[in-house]
């Protein structure tokens, strides 16, 4: 075993904290670089070889960043509210204030541990009143700004979290936290116009360095359709809706039109005679989910309302339906049915015996779902889908029965919570002023400690008599407070941003400083929050923007997510599966560097993997090798005796291979593929270790290069490569020194061994000057014994130079 271990850990983590090497100063020289990754949540069961996984090699990232000269910023800190501490409480009735607050220090104790560059100066922790302070006063600027507001709608109800919850926290039908069935209830609560945004968030993704996949599911998640909205009048009455489609060129093709259920407007055209079906319809529609309603392969079903409308563009008269395939939530809530070139209005026509008329010339069969030739259309036959969208959509807006219009699948997002861990939301209800916005120097509204937190659906703040009294902030009468707390990704959504000024305690953040140091340069973190916190961070940097507070239009420039480290299992690591791997055991056997280098050199950092601690030993047994190489030419080199200016074959293997390390590494690090830089540092220290057994050895030329050698392995080893800088006498710190530049010459070799092939055969191989002309390559090839063996007595027909590879002779 070698001296490396933790106490050198500890060692250098004192001198770098004592130095102050890593602190953040944007007037240092270089251009700065903010290298973040999503903070962790203050869990019970501490960081895990995931966590690593996500902090440690993106620390030895920005460790290269920071030797190629770029002013790093860094920081660190903790989601701090949410659910799993609340739930933990009310187990074991632990208050979340006092467990999160142990959590985070066990955590930060092993995150040091990890000797990462963090600039925990800068630390921010979501929970504490310096600031929630500033959540809160972002939610009165979205207020005044009308971007936040309340109002009653059909939410989605986790029963089991006893909450509401964003769409964006619905998978499936499902709570993204539990994975309980989620259902709808009708209740006031708080949203962000996130939708206010949708046309940028959707726009400025193609600007974006992020993973095609994620930039793909937010586009999805938005939902952007170009269509028309045509307006039906009814038959019989004067009342009229509109219907939203993507197709207005198979207007002519409308067979029948579909209101959803919870459409206002049922009620009021249904005919006396249909009344108790439709009745019984809205009702059984309830206990459907929004997903149920929208799968394409279950039955359709549906009720005839009684009532007819009238096709603006034909005059023709068309029964009006009620189908729950229509969602009350897209769109009008309503749609023109045409069964002939759509999946669902095709089925349930079938099923209801409802005319089905071709409009698109195209296929054979029915429904034909293509754009394709305009047939049974009146002046529009004969143009394509397209052509004849646009025909028809002028047509409708000069005879004011419609027009174009753009939807968005996004809904704003629903921010209150009812429950206890979370920031308060900071508005007042007086009955005689109404909602009144509690004033910002009368900020943070704070959290109270002592709360009945069972959840029962109500929001425990509720319940809080101190808390939930109070005096209206306007006429001084006495008022109630909001009892719902945000949505913890409220809180993340803006981190980012007081990190850089995380001690202000005037404002939220100095403009100055925020446009300095952000946005983000590289992001990394889970693909899982592609949809959630990646997308309201956006909206939250956009509406800052827009109000004067920030002046760049995104928040993360470049994203790259990391591959998950399973359970031994195979399984996702969890504290309740019993299959986590706490990274503490390892980092006290081999040290923190060694733990790194494993995670870098044992998976694909994209990929990730299940655990598995074979590969280990072997890193620990690569430190060890590496240490007792250079212990044995430390002396050497010390003495430059036998120096010589000029190298020899064996000075210029080991620089070739010195050169061409630099060069890999230096394009690897840059795309985040750790393993084979690892794998290159290993090929380098076997040229080493080579080059030392040799009788003749260059110190000042193995001087260089073992210096090089240091500073390649150093961002992926920092504790052990500045032991070992310093060994060599080398100036405090490695992390000072400037990143090596390879040589291009270096990597011109003087010889080249190429293949000699007889017949396609591979028959023996030569050592030829690199540069040697075809002819001369075909003569030497043809000249060397192994050829002259292999051809005696044969006819020469061809001989083919693959220049500095083979050499193909052709006999007969
Ligand atoms: C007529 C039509 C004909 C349609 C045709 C499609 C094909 P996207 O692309 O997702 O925006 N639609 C509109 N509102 C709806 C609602 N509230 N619930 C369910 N379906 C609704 O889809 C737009 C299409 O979805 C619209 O275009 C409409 O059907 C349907 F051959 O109108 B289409
Ligand atoms: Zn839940």
């Amino acid at each position: 075993m070698g001296n490396y271990g933790t106490h050198i850990d500890a060692k250098w983590q004192e001198k770098w904290e004592e130095s102050k090497l890593y602190k953040f100063n944007k007037n240092k020289s270089g251009e700065k670089l903010y290298v973040l990754e999503m903070f962790s949540y203050p869990s019970g069961s501490n960081l895990h070889a995931g966590h690593w996984f996500n902090y440690g090699p993106v620390d030895s990232w920005a460790r290269f960043k920071r030797m190629q000269g770029y002013n790093i910023f860094q920081p660190m800190g903790f989601d701090a509210f949410g659910l799993p501490a609340e739930n933990y409480a009310i187990k074991t009735g632990i208050h979340p204030k006092d467990s999160t607050v142990k959590n985070i220090e066990t955590m930060e104790k092993q995150l040091r541990a990890m000797g990462a560059m963090f600039n925990w100066e800068n630390e921010v922790i979501t929970c504490n009143e310096d600031y929630y302070k500033w959540t809160q006063w972002l939610f009165l600027k979205l207020y005044e700004k009308g971007l936040a507001y309340r109002k009653n709608a059909p939410v989605n109800w986790c029963p089991s979290c006893n909450t509401v919850l964003a769409n964006e926290q619905v998978l499936d039908g499902e709570c993204e936290r539990c994975s309980s069935e989620v259902t709808k209830k009708d209740l006031t609560q708080w949203f962000f116009k996130i939708t206010d945004y949708s046309e940028e968030l959707l726009q400025k993704l193609d600007e974006l360095d992020w993973p095609e996949k994620t930039k793909a599911m937010q586009k999805h998640w938005i939902g952007k359709s170009i269509g028309a909205e045509v307006t039906f009048k009814m038959a019989d009455s004067d009342l009229s809706f509109d219907v939203f489609t993507t197709r207005a060129d198979t207007l002519f093709g409308v067979t029948y039109v579909v209101l959803a259920p919870e459409n206002p407007l049922v009620d009021k055209i249904t005919t006396e005679h249909y009344k108790k079906d439709v009745e019984a319809y809205k009702e059984a529609t309830k206990k459907q989910s929004e997903i149920e309603r929208q799968s394409i392969t279950r039955e359709k079903t549906g009720v005839f309302t009684g009532a007819y409308a009238i096709n603006p563009i034909n005059g023709r008269k068309v029964p009006v339906w009620v189908a729950d395939y229509v969602l009350a939530t897209y769109g009008t809530g309503a749609v023109m049915a045409v069964p002939a070139h759509d999946e669902r209005d095709f089925a349930f026509a079938t099923k209801y015996e409802l005319p089905i008329e071709r409009v698109i010339k195209g296929g054979e069969g029915l429904p034909y779902v293509d754009p394709g030739i305009m047939v049974n259309s009146g002046e529009f036959d004969g143009m394509n889908s397209e052509e004849g969208r646009d025909a028809i959509i002028a047509k409708l807006e000069r005879e004011s029965h419609g027009t174009k219009k753009i939807n968005y699948r996004l809904r704003d997002w629903l921010v209150s919570r009812q429950r206890y861990w979370g920031a308060p939301i900071p508005v007042v209800y007086c009955d005689k002023c109404g909602t009144v916005p509690v004033p910002e120097d009368q900020l943070p509204v704070k959290l109270p400690y002592e709360v009945e937190f069972t959840p029962d659906g109500k929001s425990p703040l509720a319940k809080c008599e101190d808390f939930i009294n109070t005096t209206c902030p306007h006429c001084g009468a006495p008022a109630k407070r909001e009892a719902d707390t945000l949505d913890t990704f409220v809180c993340s959504s803006w981190y980012y941003l007081r990190y850089a000024d995380n001690k202000n305690d005037k404002e939220a953040f100095n403009t100055d400083i925020i446009n300095d140091i952000l946005p983000v340069d590289k992001y990394v973190g889970g693909p899982e929050h592609a949809c959630m916190h990646l997308l309201y961070a956006r909206f939250i940097n956009k509406a800052l923007r827009d109000m004067g507070y920030l002046n760049f239009d995104e928040p993360f420039l470049s994203l790259t997510h990391q591959g998950l480290i399973l359970g031994p299992d195979g399984l996702k690591m969890s504290k309740s599966k019993g299959n986590t791997i706490s990274p503490d055991d390892y980092i006290k056997e081999f040290g923190s560097d060694v733990f790194r280098m494993y995670l870098m050199f044992g998976f694909d950092y994209t990929e990730g993997g299940a655990w598995s601690d074979d590969g280990i030993k072997s890193i620990g047994r690569f430190i060890d090798r590496v240490e007792r190489i250079l212990d044995s030419c430390r002396d050497y080199i010390k003495d430059p005796k036998n120096s010589k200016d000029s190298m020899d074959k064996l000075e210029k293997e080991l620089n070739f291979v010195r050169h061409s390390t630099i060069k890999a590494i230096s394009e690897d690090m840059d795309k985040m593929q750790f393993n084979t830089c690892i794998a290159r540092i290993m090929e380098y220290t076997n040229a080493l270790s080579k080059y030392i057994n040799e009788e003749s050895k260059n110190p000042t030329f193995l001087k260089e290069s073992l210096i090089d050698f240091i500073k390649l392995l150093a961002p992926f080893a920092p504790h052990f490569s500045e032991e070992q800088w310093s060994l060599l006498d080398m100036p405090f710190s490695v992390f000072n020194e400037k990143w090596p530049i390879f040589n291009e010459s270096a990597l011109v070799k003087d010889e080249v061994e190429i293949a000699i092939q007889i017949n396609g055969k591979v028959k023996g191989r030569i050592n030829i000057p690199s540069g040697l002309s075809e002819d001369e390559i075909k003569l030497a090839a043809l000249a060397s014994p192994d050829t002259q063996r292999n051809i005696a007595g044969k006819d020469l027909m061809k001989v083919i130079v693959i220049k500095g590879r083979l050499v193909n002779i052709v006999v007969k």
